[in-house]
Parts: C-alpha cells; sequence; structure tokens
C-alpha cells in the first residue's frame, strides 16, 4: 500500500485555513482521493478534550511550557491515532494546523525556544512532519474585517492576546517558510476563497495523482 499524502495548512487567526481545508478535501474526493479532514488542538477525543483545557477561556490560564506540553500531548494522541493510520491505509490526511503553529505560538509567541518545541515534538509524535505545509498569509487588516463579521468581540484564550503576539506569531511563519521553502508553499490569501483554492492546487500540483 502506497503511503498517503499529509497536508497541514498554517497561518494567523482567520487565515482561511478551515474554508480552504475543505475546499481541498471536496477537490480531492471529485478526483477519487479519500481524504481525512482534522485539525488541531483536537481530532480525536483525547485531543478535543485537551483542546477544551487550551482554549476555553475560565481560570487563570496556563504558563507558556505547559501551554507547549498540553499541545504536543494533544498532537502526539492525534498522530498516533488517526494520522499515521489514515496515511498508512493510502489516505489523504488534511489538518487545520499541525506543530508549525506550536512553533510560531509557543516558540514565536510565547517565547519558548525553537529546538525546545522540536524536542517536544520528537518526544510526542517522532518528529513526524507534513508532505507540504501550505502557508496562508492574508494583511492583517483584511483579517480583522472578517473575524470581525464572524465573531465580533468574542476571541478564545489565544486568539484573544495582543496584537503583538499575533505579530509575532505571523513573523515566525514567514520566517519558518523562508527558512524551508522545500517543506512549505506560500499562499496569498487575500483573495476570494476560490482564488486561494486555485493557488492551494497549483502549489500542490506534483503531490497530485
Ligand atoms: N494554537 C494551535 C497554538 O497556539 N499552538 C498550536 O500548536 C496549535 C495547533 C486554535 C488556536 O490554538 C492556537 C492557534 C489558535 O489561536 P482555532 O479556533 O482552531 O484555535 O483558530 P484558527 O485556526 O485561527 O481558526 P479560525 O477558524 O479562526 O481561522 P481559519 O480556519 O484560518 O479561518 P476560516 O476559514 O474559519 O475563515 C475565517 C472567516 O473568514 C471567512 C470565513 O468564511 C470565516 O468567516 N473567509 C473568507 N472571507 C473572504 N475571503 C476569503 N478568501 C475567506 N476565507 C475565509
Amino acid at each position: 500500500m502506497k503511503r498517503g499524502k499529509f497536508i497541514a495548512l498554517e497561518g494567523g487567526e482567520g487565515a482561511g485555513k478551515s474554508t480552504q481545508a475543505r475546499l481541498l478535501a471536496e477537490a480531492l474526493q471529485k478526483i477519487g482521493q479519500t481524504c481525512v479532514i482534522t485539525r488541531e488542538p483536537g481530532g480525536t477525543p483525547g485531543a478535543e478534550a485537551i483542546r477544551g483545557l487550551l482554549l476555553g477561556t475560565e481560570g487563570e490560564g496556563w504558563h507558556p511550557r505547559a501551554e507547549a506540553l498540553l499541545f504536543a500531548a494533544a498532537r502526539s494522541d492525534h498522530v498516533e491515532r488517526l494520522i499515521v493510520p489514515a496515511l498508512e491505509r493510502g489516505e489523504w490526511v488534511i489538518c487545520d494546523r499541525f506543530v508549525d503553529s506550536s512553533r510560531a505560538y509557543q516558540g514565536g509567541g510565547g517565547g519558548l525556544s525553537d529546538a525546545e518545541v522540536l524536542d517536544l515534538h520528537r518526544i510526542g509524535s517522532g518528529g513526524l512532519l507534513p508532505d507540504l505545509t501550505l502557508l496562508i498569509e492574508v494583511t492583517p487588516a483584511i483579517v480583522a474585517q472578517r473575524l470581525a463579521l464572524r465573531d465580533g468581540d468574542q476571541a478564545d484564550r489565544i486568539g484573544g492576546r495582543h496584537a503583538d503576539y499575533h505579530a509575532a506569531v505571523v513573523a515566525a511563519f514567514r520566517r519558518f517558510a523562508d527558512a524551508e521553502p522545500h517543506r512549505f508553499a506560500r499562499i496569498d490569501g487575500d483573495g476570494p476563497a476560490r482564488a486561494v483554492h486555485a493557488a492551494i492546487l497549483s502549489a500542490l500540483g506534483p503531490l497530485l495523482p
């Protein structure tokens, strides 16, 4: 059995990752591919329970190291129970965020070193990396408009952090993509969803059957 392909979508808050994950899954299904669409934190019952702990707004929250450990624990369960089995069945896995989110948020935004985040990923998930990571980049003013329209003034614990934190996250994603161009495709997310989808299909070209 040929191993499936693992695609991650990354970017700042509200960049359009979930929208694009759905459009990509539909496009793959149309050409006869089986795919699993999933998200982080989450994707398995255990990881979804950890998601509630991480993103809920009750209580005093987590300090940066505890937060990084919880994301790594959720990812470990997700990789072991959902992602690797699907890849071994030859399926596509489309994942809304993966380890580069931990590098950008707990590292770039939260102050852990990149080596620390990658160590946690090695211990928890064997260092698994996607075949391709699509980094969706949207101009901050455009994303702010989209999120205001969708969420009003509601945000989860991490989404509600200061603008400087989110600017550091976006800058970290850009650095990772520039440093590893073979692993990332940078996608302009400013246009209509269908135009962004077309850019994603073109970036995926070499991986498509
Ligand atoms: N996190 C996560 C970490 O800190 N470390 C980690 O390791 C991981 C895995 C997850 C939070 O956890 C943090 C990051 C996050 O803060 P989440 O709710 O999953 O929380 O947060 P997001 O991933 O940011 O999810 P969002 O739903 O907010 O953003 P998406 O999925 O990027 O955006 P989407 O597709 O829902 O679109 C947002 C809105 O814009 C519209 C959509 O209809 C929607 O209303 N839209 C467009 N409008 C116009 N043109 C387009 N091209 C559009 N694309 C989407």
